[in-house]
């Protein structure tokens, strides 16, 4: 009788932590925060959409020499957007560009060793 409630009981923690594990995998990926204004990060580099889902920013945040990148998938697209860049580098303000249709998802790029380091999130 004991053995049973005991064997219950891990069951039911068993469970619990299953739940939690499926709340923690739902809210992937861990670094989205809700938008507006929605925010894809690659370290401290980032690509913006705000509220109206057409302006966009793609900012330079890091004094490292890699240059970043946006690419922007539109409402009714087929590709991704141009790349958007930072004129300016890692200096003050953000290269910006106001697209005809609703962003659906984004990506901030930073050029780095290799193949561009990419980070994609969702506006819907
Ligand atoms: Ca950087
Ligand atoms: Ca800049």
């Amino acid at each position: 009788m004991r053995k049973a409630i005991k064997s219950k009981i891990a069951q039911g923690m068993l469970a619990l932590g299953c739940a939690s594990g499926l709340v923690l995998a739902a809210g992937a990926p861990a670094m989205a925060i809700p938008g507006p204004p929605w925010h894809a990060y690659e370290g401290s580099d980032y690509a913006v959409v705000l509220a109206g889902k057409r302006y966009v920013g793609v900012c330079d945040m890091e004094r490292d020499g890699n240059g970043v990148y946006g690419q922007f998938w539109l409402h009714g697209g087929t590709d991704w957007s141009p790349r958007i860049s930072d004129p300016n580098g890692s200096a003050g303000g953000c290269g910006n560009h106001t697209f005809p249709a609703d962003v659906r998802y984004f990506k901030i790029c930073e050029k780095d060793a290799g193949e561009p380091t990419c980070r994609t999130e969702f506006v819907d």
